[in-house]
């Protein structure tokens, strides 16, 4: 029997290649309701690229219990103090759940659950998430690198921008080159 090459491979850089990949291009323009400070948004360049996502679709849609495999760089940098993110995001399918794990830089994920509760996770290389149903979650570069994460979810699970008010979201910033985490009144920790 032949070996045979797998059809898709990471790359250097973060990036997936083979087939069956399609790729998402998030810039500023794409994600202005997203940061904070809306002032220092409009300051920047909106085509600044802050991250690509590659996602490794090979199932059909229909196909029950199939999985995506994708790869989120994000690039280092700042909205403000704020530093650059993902939308971040909760299932449509609320309990469906989803494994990250840190390929390259640092970083850290934001989730949240539905009672409001937030934690942070610091992302090195080989760090492994769990996202748990019905939890928000956002990835966060901090460093001075690409963050590059890599994402197992299935298929069905859908994203939901919108469920979540942005406005008790903790914010990741950088104060005196230090990396904080500034809470909204309404937020608590767990
Ligand atoms: C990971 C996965 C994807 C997600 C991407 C970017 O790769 O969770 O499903 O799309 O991160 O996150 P977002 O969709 O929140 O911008
Ligand atoms: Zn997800």
């Amino acid at each position: 029997m032949l070996i045979r090459k797998a059809p898709v491979g990471l790359g250097k850089g973060g990036t997936l290649e083979g087939t069956q990949i399609s790729r998402t291009i998030r810039r500023i323009e794409d994600l202005r309701n997203f940061f904070h400070d809306a002032t220092s948004v409009r300051n920047i360049d909106p085509q600044t690229l802050v991250y690509e996502v590659d996602v490794y679709s090979p199932s059909e849609s229909s196909t029950n219990g199939a999985l995506n495999f994708g790869v989120t760089r994000i690039e280092p940098g700042r909205v403000g103090t704020e530093f650059f993110m993902t939308k971040g995001h909760v299932h449509s399918r609320g309990e469906r759940t989803e494994f990250y794990w840190g390929i390259d830089g640092t970083g850290c994920l934001l989730t949240g659950d539905p009672e409001g509760r937030w934690r942070l996770e610091q992302i090195l290389p080989g760090s492994v998430h769990y996202i748990s149903p019905f939890s928000f979650h956002r990835l966060i570069n901090t460093g001075e690198e690409q963050l590059t994460v890599g994402a197992v979810w299935p298929n069905d699970a859908g994203h939901d921008y919108d469920s979540f008010d942005r406005e008790r979201m903790p914010r990741v910033i950088s104060e005196a080159g230090t990396v904080r985490v500034l809470l909204s009144d309404e937020s608590d920790e767990r």
